[in-house]
């Protein structure tokens, strides 16, 4: 009996990104009686079902995006006469969805990390439940990746996360609904572990796959002291001690590390943040620009603005995520917005289209909107989009007051055309250190088009074939500039101790 963890995408480019860390803690968690879990990322290449044999365990974890790819392997799983298991957000928000059309004996809400050992106890004895609830596991149980499961050559970068749930509510996001709004941060000591040995294996970058790893902003610990609420002032500025311990611990590592993670704007105020920041190698930083009014446009530029320069000023490159499609926006705000991002000093941006995902407010209120008889493609309701067939997903959902659905698609491809435009590329190229740096920025910049914009955004099946196929080109060179020698073991780090 083999236990197979299967991350879908109807997309292979041979070389991933960044490790989809959920696939390595489930491994971790998979008690050595089980042998050892087969790994399959779908993002390097397809999953052979046909190599599983009745009896295995299938596990497979979903987010909206990939679901409907989870389904098909689930059902075509459970022909073959495996157990299949469905986790992750989306089966947690839709767990009928996966037993319905992805074939799945059983699904996993919430984090998967105490009760995986469970669900593989009931299924060797032909005992599985329908649903389990995994819950929210203290921080102190979060299980260590198993990174000598890693295939070797195959990613640019490793993740290893140090804080699960944020206490903010934005109305497109879920991560506050299913992860919480507590902030449950891992023990230094766990996470400096997990990226010694991910730099033993040869990767010196390293993105901190948090929900948001700025979870306290001073402006919290300024209510908590207005309100006179010691408790919460204590433990905020706990909170917030622990971020800074662990900040000190990777300014320790060896000063070729790169880390990049996810903050919102308010960081760009809180110098000692940043300089911490600075001297832990943290160099990149996922900034989400979030829904604004018209009149509040300006506003949000100016201070998206600031807060660019403020970070890049401390040595953090911004990932600015933009999202387009809004009520508010018009012809001319897309223009805008590229000049927002030229102009802040954003090294990399992505511009989204406004997609209503589960589980967000935003969701609940447009699913409402459309009401049961809304539009359908391919006889699908819209307000289950993920369940339409790549070929013909809509990229917009939400009607626009003056802006029909092709205009917003190709107004936000001449965006990333424009941002990605080689001389463009090239002039922001300047903020790395090395000739080496500066290919590899390039390079990186041009597979993120391919790889998000061009496959994603494309409405013809011919031009996201092409961008596939470019993408695949320049992702082995790409990850070739990333890797690190392997070292072992680490001089002047944890790791001697
Ligand atoms: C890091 C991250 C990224 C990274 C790296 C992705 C990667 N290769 O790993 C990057 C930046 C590339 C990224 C991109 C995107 N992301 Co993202 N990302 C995250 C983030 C912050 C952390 C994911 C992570 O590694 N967590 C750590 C692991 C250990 O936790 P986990 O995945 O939740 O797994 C646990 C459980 O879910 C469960 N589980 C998971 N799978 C399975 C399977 C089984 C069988 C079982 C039993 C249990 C189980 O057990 C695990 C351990 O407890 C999440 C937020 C979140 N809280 O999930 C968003 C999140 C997953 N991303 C999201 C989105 C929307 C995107 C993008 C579409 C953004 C965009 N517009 O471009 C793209 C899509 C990329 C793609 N094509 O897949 C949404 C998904 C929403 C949804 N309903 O699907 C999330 C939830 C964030 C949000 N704001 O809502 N992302
Ligand atoms: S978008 Fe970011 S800041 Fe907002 S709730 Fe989600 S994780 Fe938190």
């Amino acid at each position: 009996m083999t236990v197979h963890l299967v991350n879908p995408s109807h997309l292979s480019f041979g070389v991933g990104v960044i490790t989809p860390r959920w696939l390595f803690v489930l491994a971790g968690a998979t008690p050595t009686a089980y042998g050892r879990p087969q790994i399959s990322d779908e993002t390097l290449e397809p999953f052979d079902v046909d190599a599983v044999q009745p009896g295995d365990i299938v596990g497979i974890g979903i987010h909206t995006g990939n679901a409907l790819r989870g389904y098909e392997i689930g059902k075509r799983a459970n022909g073959r006469g495996a157990r299949v298991v469905f986790g992750g957000i989306h089966a947690t928000l839709f767990p009928d969805e996966a037993r319905e059309l992805g074939g799945a004996d059983a699904v996993v809400r919430g984090d998967g990390d105490a009760i995986w050992p469970l669900v593989l106890e009931h299924a060797t004895h032909g005992a599985l439940q329908p649903t389990y609830e995994g819950g929210r596991v203290d921080a102190d149980r979060f299980v260590p990746a198993r990174w000598e499961l890693l295939p070797a050559g195959r990613y640019m970068w490793g993740s290893v996360q140090t804080v699960r749930g944020c206490p903010k509510h934005c109305s497109f996001c879920s991560v506050w609904r299913t992860d919480g709004q507590k902030p449950r941060q891992r023990a230094v000591d766990k996470v400096v572990a997990e990226i010694i040995e991910l730099r033993q294996r040869g990767f010196r970058f390293v993105a901190l796959a948090d929900d948001n790893f700025y979870p306290v902003t001073l402006a919290d610990l300024a209510m908590a002291e207005r309100q006179r609420n010691q408790a919460r002032l204590e433990q905020l500025r706990a909170l917030r001690a622990e971020r800074f311990e662990l900040m000190a611990r990777l300014a320790e590592l060896p000063s070729d590390m790169v880390f990049f993670t996810q903050i919102t704007m308010e960081a760009a105020e809180d110098e000692a943040f940043l300089d911490a920041m600075r001297r832990a190698n943290i160099k990149g930083a996922l900034v989400g620009v979030e829904a604004v009014t018209p009149e509040g446009l300006k506003d949000v530029y100016k201070s998206f603005n600031d807060a660019g320069a403020a970070l890049v000023q401390h040595g953090v490159h911004v990932l600015g995520s933009f999202i387009f499609g809004l009520p508010s926006d018009r012809p001319a705000t897309f223009a805008a917005t590229a000049d927002v991002a030229e102009r802040a000093g954003v090294a990399f941006a992505q511009f989204v289209m406004l997609t209503p995902y589960p589980g967000t407010v935003d969701f609940e209120a447009w699913e409402k909107r459309v009401g049961v008889d809304g539009a359908e493609v391919a006889g699908i309701p819209i307000t289950r989009h993920w369940l339409i067939p790549q070929a013909h997903r809509p990229k917009v959902y939400v009607p626009h007051p003056v802006m029909t659905p092709d205009e917003i698609r190709a107004r936000t491809q001449a965006v990333w055309d424009r941002f990605y435009s080689l001389r463009r590329i090239w002039a922001r190229s300047r903020c790395t250190p090395t000739l080496r740096a500066r290919l590899a920025f390039v390079l990186i910049s041009k597979l993120y088009r391919q790889m998000y914009a061009n496959t994603g955004i494309a409405t013809d099946s011919a031009r996201v074939n092409r961008a596939n196929r470019w993408a695949r080109l320049i992702a082995r060179p790409c990850r070739r500039l990333f890797a690190g020698r392997p070292v072992s073991p680490l001089v002047g780090t944890a790791s001697d101790a």
